[in-house]
């Protein structure tokens, strides 16, 4: 039976060999024997394009039959990871492709680690919108994915001296296979200039704009393909280009400078994706990447739905727009200014589009967080924007003067404008106001939420409000990342679980059986071996394989409080120096996170940890008993490595600051425990897993305000607390920094005399709950079981749970099928 394979679509072993080494030679232009282990990678990411491709175009041709309504994620951040070893996973050949690849004498995983980790975000919002994106093509969404191209991703970061240091994140230096450039649908994106208010032919006014400077738009796609399925859904990523290439007059007038001027400045717009987290960088140019993405992306939407010969009067019932976060909120103008101006609508109606198109996910509670432009910013950027959001938020502020009236207090509250000695745009607000629905992301954020943060939001339109706990997808963070559990777990409860996490329940009734135990613990054990020789390459240090790794990865930040684990530290490291016979259960304490190249504190704590580390990791007393490790560059590749190899997941944020997490989800999958406070997904964790298999400590959210209202001393704690005193002084004193007490200073006095994060209140309980989870480890047998309960009980935090609650309740919108034929 000869059976003739496409070169460019056959599945079997032979055909993607085949292609594979066409590839090589045709597209890399080199032959096996010169071959770079980076030629044969890029000679095996076209192999698999080729394989998403048709599935792509065919995904795009239905949507594009059956006019299906379709889910837009607008995000400034998509934080996708590797993209070979994931779509291997999610096409369905991951093994037979590392046979293949074992048959030429190269190792696969060797290969997948010469792809650049696409860092196009900062971390838990834009890794949310890549695992949604997943979920989305794994539960046949017609959906889209836009965001900005940025040429430079999230910093490099290496640590010299024990300090941070950033080196530009140069990804796309060698190109990138992944994506597709579609220069022939670029899209014009005008920015500054002035309005003109002028009467059409019928007479009625309108208001025109006059813009000072066009940028171009070029799409480029990715193939986002779901686990399993025929659907592959695009991520559109736009980059940035100048109008004209350049300025042929001012050339002329031998102004070469001035002529290229132009240009620089256009491209500059996705030149580099701003490194902070959870604060705003209240930048010209940050302003103009979120306007720029927004635009071009609505106006590709608007192009889309009239070229699929509809009006726009049912734009909202065909398409649904999700804000992540306030980024994209100049949507909600933009929007209006793309109906009213350029398609002559009336605007009641292009509002009530509007809001029934558009909804609004917020991520965060701290205050610093929210997003405000001043008003002179926006005016010189957007100035018709400006004016669309100032009518609009005349027309609201008159609605609740007729809702409430003389309630000068709530429309203070609601205004988009915040007055001041500064005009200013309040982002969440025009969010708010623009959308037909405003998530949390897990069930204290929505609370606090309704409760303080958007309180007057929630009392005009309780409604409008809803909880979407988070979740992450398993194909990426539990399949790809930890393949030897997923094929124990397959063996128990078959394969069925990678589409329904609800199966892995079915692990429950393995807890006694003594061989799947065993098999569970080695597993873990080699997973912590795989990271511990990943540790000694990298940094040389020898780390216990049967020691607790003890881990706390996320980006560094005071609320997340890594120097609250610090201060755990030191403290066991003293009752080490006061009895060095001292029983103390080894363990490994593991971080990883980059800090915002302009957070002094952030940076001084990662100083912090590694000058712990030197002294503790040297001192004879301990015996290697503790060890301190600070992983550089913590990203979703390094993340894969670690869940997996983890006993204890660190989720110790000041109750009520941490929106969710979603690390938290990652590691308990993995069958780690977690020691945490009652903050964002901890809490749905900890009842998921059990209360007696979480590890729990600490104020909660309604204790720090009640603690801060009535006047929080830290130094009460420093003086009542002797073991804190002897920590604080530790550092005060110069013990870990040469005898130089100036250099944790910042740190010393603000614990002492600030302390917004209440670390001195929750450090006594979290020693003590540090000393169960070491209690709990000498017991090898209930901690397996422990951690195999954790794993079982996961399943509301796979992200398909989160995707398909959106679609059913905010999204409306239905799965279809992609037929191949
Ligand atoms: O929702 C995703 C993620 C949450 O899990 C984190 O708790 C939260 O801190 C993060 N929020 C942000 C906010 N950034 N801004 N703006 O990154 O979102």
């Amino acid at each position: 039976n000869l059976k003739v394979e496409d070169d460019r679509t056959g599945m079997s072993p032979e055909t993607l060999k085949q292609a594979f080494l066409d590839n090589l030679f045709y597209i890399q232009g080199v032959n096996q024997n010169k071959a770079s282990k980076y030629d044969y990678y890029v000679a095996l990411a076209y192999t698999i394009r080729d394989r998403l491709l048709h599935r792509f175009l065919k995904t795009l041709e239905t949507y594009r039959e059956n006019n299906s309504k379709t889910v837009c994620y607008l995000s400034a951040e998509f934080l996708m990871g590797r993209h070979l070893g994931n779509n291997l996973v999610n096409l369905d050949i991951y093994h037979e492709v590392e046979q293949v690849i074992k048959e030429l004498d190269l190792d696969l995983e060797e290969l997948l680690e010469q792809e650049p980790d696409p860092g196009l975000g900062n971390g838990g919002l834009g890794r949310l919108a890549a695992c949604f994106l997943d979920s989305l093509a794994s539960l046949e969404i017609p959906a889209i994915g836009y965001g900005i191209r940025y040429e430079f991703g999230i910093f490099h970061q290496l640590i010299r001296d024990g300090w941070q240091a950033e080196v530009p994140d140069n990804w796309l230096r060698f190109g990138n296979p992944w994506e597709i450039a579609r220069p022939n649908e670029t899209i014009e994106v005008k920015l500054g200039g002035y309005t003109q208010p002028y009467c059409d032919s019928k007479g009625n006014c309108r208001v025109s704009w006059i813009p000072d400077r066009t940028v171009v738009a070029i799409p480029h796609d990715t193939p986002v393909p779901g686990f399993k399925t025929n659907t592959v859904n695009p991520l559109r990523l736009w980059k940035a280009e100048a109008s004209e290439e350049f300025n042929f007059e001012a050339f002329n007038a031998g102004n070469y400078d001035r002529a290229v001027e132009e240009k620089i400045n256009s491209e500059t717009i996705s030149k580099v994706l701003y490194p902070n987290d959870n604060t705003p960088a209240g930048r010209e140019l940050r302003l103009a990447q979120q306007y720029f993405f927004v635009s071009a992306s609505l106006q590709d939407l608007v192009k889309r739905h009239l070229g699929r010969n509809q009006t726009l009067d049912n734009f909202h019932e065909k398409v649904a727009i999700q804000l992540n976060d306030t980024h994209p909120a100049v949507a909600v103008a933009e929007l209006m200014r793309l109906f009213v101006d350029e398609h002559a609508m009336d605007w009641d109606k292009s509002w009530y589009i509007t809001q029934k198109t558009l909804a609004y996910t917020n991520h965060t509670l701290l205050p610093e967080a929210l997003e405000k432009w001043s008003v002179s910013l926006f005016k010189k950027l957007l100035p018709r924007h400006l004016e669309i959001i100032f009518e609009i938020n005349h027309r609201f502020l008159e609605d609740v003067r007729t809702w409430y009236p003389d309630n000068e207090e709530l429309l203070e509250q609601v205004s988009l404008i915040e007055e001041g000695s500064e005009q200013k745009v309040r982002m969440a607000h025009l969010a708010c106001v623009g959308s037909h629905a405003i998530n949390g992301v897990a069930a204290l954020h929505t609370e606090l939420l309704q409760k303080e943060t958007l309180r007057a939001f929630a009392f005009l339109w309780p409604e409008k409000f809803y909880n979407k706990t988070n979740g992450v997808t398993p194909r990426r963070w539990i399949l790809l990342s930890n393949p030897e559990l997923s094929k124990l777990i397959t063996e128990k409860v078959g394969d069925g679980w990678l589409k329904d996490l609800t199966m892995m329940q079915g692990l429950e009734k393995y807890v006694d059986d003594k061989d799947f135990c065993d098999r569970w613990r080695s597993i873990k054990r080699v997973n912590k071996q795989r990271l511990a020789e990943y540790i000694f390459r990298k940094q040389g240090i020898e780390i216990n394989v049967d020691s607790i790794f003890d881990v706390q990865v996320k980006r560094i930040h005071e609320y997340k409080r890594q120097h609250l684990a610090v201060l755990n530290i030191i403290a066991l490291y003293n009752k080490i120096k006061e009895n060095p016979d001292v029983e103390v259960v080894p363990r490994t304490f593991i971080f990883g996170g980059k800090a915002a190249p302009g957070y002094f504190m952030a940076k001084l704590v990662i100083k912090l940890i590694n000058s712990v580390a030197d002294v503790v990791n040297k001192d004879p007393d301990v015996r290697g008993r503790i060890k301190v490790v600070f992983l550089p560059n913590f990203n979703v590749s390094l993340g894969q490595r670690i869940y997996p190899a983890a006993d204890l997941s660190e989720q110790i944020s000041t109750a009520g600051k941490e929106a969710s997490g979603t690390g938290n989800m990652k590691f308990a999958m993995n069958g780690s425990l977690t020691i945490g406070t009652l903050d964002g997904a901890n809490i749905e964790i900890r009842q998921e897993a059990g209360a007696e298999n979480f590890f729990l400590f600490g104020l909660t959210a309604e204790e720090v305000s009640e603690y801060k209202a009535n006047g929080y001393n830290p130094m009460d704690y420093y003086e009542e607390n002797p073991e804190l005193a002897q920590v604080v002084n530790r550092i005060r004193d110069g013990y870990f920094s040469h005898g130089n007490r100036d250099l944790f200073k910042p740190i010393v006095d603000y614990l002492l005399y600030n302390d917004q994060y209440m670390l001195m209140a929750d450090f006594a309980a979290y020693v003590d709950c540090q000393n169960k989870v070491a209690e709990a480890y000498k017991d090898q047998e209930k901690w397996t079981r422990m951690s195999i309960l954790n794993s079982a009980r996961m399943a509301k935090f796979s992200s398909d749970r989160t995707i398909r609650e959106y679609c059913k309740e905010i999204w409306d919108v239905d799965a279809v099928n992609v037929e191949l034929k």
